[in-house]
């Protein structure tokens, strides 16, 4: 499995720094985002590290999308933002492939979140 030492991603999947974790499966890691931009916003990460989503084996991408599902899912939101970032010019800060599950507060409710989303 393709790691780098030198990221921070990397580094989490390895329990080196700490994160709040959801899920971790053989090819995936998911966990908070350190800086939400809302309640419940995470972060789905290939555990094999690449800087771009070109970067990336088809059969280390193949099972994001279905772990993506599920924590959305592990949400209350109704709506959300999935985004993926890639290069600097796109706001890429971190090179190692990530989708953001960004959960969209109801006005009314606000959002629960259920932890973890297995
Ligand atoms: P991007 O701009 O798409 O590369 O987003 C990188 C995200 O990574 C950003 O929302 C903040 C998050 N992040 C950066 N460092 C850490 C960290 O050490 N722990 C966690 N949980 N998230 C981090």
């Amino acid at each position: 499995m393709a790691s780098n030492a030198a990221c921070i991603f990397c580094k989490i999947i390895k329990g080196e720094i700490p994160s709040f974790k959801l899920f971790e499966s053989d090819k995936v890691f998911a966990f908070l985002d350190i800086q939400p931009l809302s309640k419940g916003h995470a972060l789905v990460v290939p555990k094999f590290h690449g800087e771009k989503l070109a970067d990336i084996p088809d059969d280390q991408l193949s099972e994001i999308l279905p772990i993506v599902k599920r924590v959305v899912k592990a949400t209350d939101a109704v709506d959300y933002n999935i985004l993926q970032n890639n290069g600097r010019i796109a706001h890429q800060e971190v090179d190692h492939v990530h989708f953001h599950i960004i959960p969209k507060p109801n006005k009314e409710e606000g959002l629960s979140v259920s932890w973890p989303a297995q």
